[in-house]
């Protein structure tokens, strides 16, 4: 299978990649629906809502510095390099995740669609205006309230809350145009993101999963393949 989908690659001319925190499971990286050690007695869905930054603004910054800390900690992996090596080694592969840990960046994925925001990107919700970029280091952001007063918060989407409507378009036109998608560690139950292969399947797309388990995506894939993102990907292409 891994020959197939190689060959299928090889004559695509667009590629979409789609990936998920599996990606970055093998640097390290706690997964979302997995046993992520201290935090595991709250599911992400408590604790990455507005809701839950509005009545306890330092508890949602305590698990983000966490997260933060936990991530500068670690390397992009096999996985996050293969797909970097992809976008330069050949035209036509976009890159959408879901993933706001910033590590396509560091494998040298120029540009890389991040659906659900960036977590070392701030911004002020009482509509100032202000943002930043923090350098992805364990040093913890000690400035957690804006100049103007109200809480800064990770420039990411919480559930409940709304994608960036340009950046679903974006990649909605991506994933329509492809003729092929790779969906890579997703778990593929968060929508709208989750909704993206359909569409991909209904512009023509191969749709191809690459997880370790199975997903709600499985049973509709053209091809699986069946193991760590970081094993898998680095054997689906080779420099020409
Ligand atoms: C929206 C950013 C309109 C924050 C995230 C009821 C009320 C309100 C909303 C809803 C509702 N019902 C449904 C919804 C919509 C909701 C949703 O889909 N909920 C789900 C849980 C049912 N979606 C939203 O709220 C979205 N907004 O719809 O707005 C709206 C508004 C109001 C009401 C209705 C609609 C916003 C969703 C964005 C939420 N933000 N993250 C942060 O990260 O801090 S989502 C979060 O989950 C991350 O972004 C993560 O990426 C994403 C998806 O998880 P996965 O990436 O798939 O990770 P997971 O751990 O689940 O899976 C990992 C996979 O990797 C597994 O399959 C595993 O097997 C595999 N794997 C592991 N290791 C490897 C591997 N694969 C390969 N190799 C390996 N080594």
């Amino acid at each position: 299978m891994i020959d197939r989908v190689a060959s299928w690659m090889r004559a695509a001319e667009r590629v979409a990649v789609l990936t998920g925190a599996g990606i970055s499971a093998e640097s390290g990286v706690p997964v979302f629906r997995g046993d992520a050690g201290l935090w595991r007695q709250f599911r992400p869905e408590q604790l990455a809502t507005p809701d839950a930054f509005n009545r306890q603004p330092e508890l949602v910054w305590d698990w983000y510095l966490w997260r933060r800390a936990c991530i500068a900690a670690v390397q992009p992996n096999a996985g996050h390099l293969a797909i970097a090596r992809w976008q330069q080694q050949r035209a036509g592969v976009a890159l959408l995740t879901q993933n706001v840990d910033g590590l396509h960046a560091r494998a040298g994925s120029a540009a890389a669609l991040e659906l659900h925001g960036n977590l070392w990107r701030v911004r002020c919700p009482a509509g100032c205006g202000f943002t930043a970029l923090d350098e992805a280091t364990d040093a913890p952001r000690t400035v957690l309230r804006c100049a103007c007063g109200s809480w800064l918060r990770p420039d990411v989407v919480w559930f409940g809350e709304t994608l960036d409507a340009a950046a679903i378009e974006t990649a909605i036109g991506i994933v329509a145009d492809a003729d092929l998608l790779m969906v890579i560690g997703t778990s593929a139950v968060v929508y709208p993101v989750a909704a993206l292969p359909q569409i991909a399947r209904e512009g023509g797309a191969r749709v191809v999963e690459v997880n370790v388990e199975e997903t709600p995506l499985t049973g509709q894939a053209d091809a699986v393949l069946r193991g760590l993102a970081g094993d898998v990907l680095p054997a689906l292409w080779r420099e020409p």
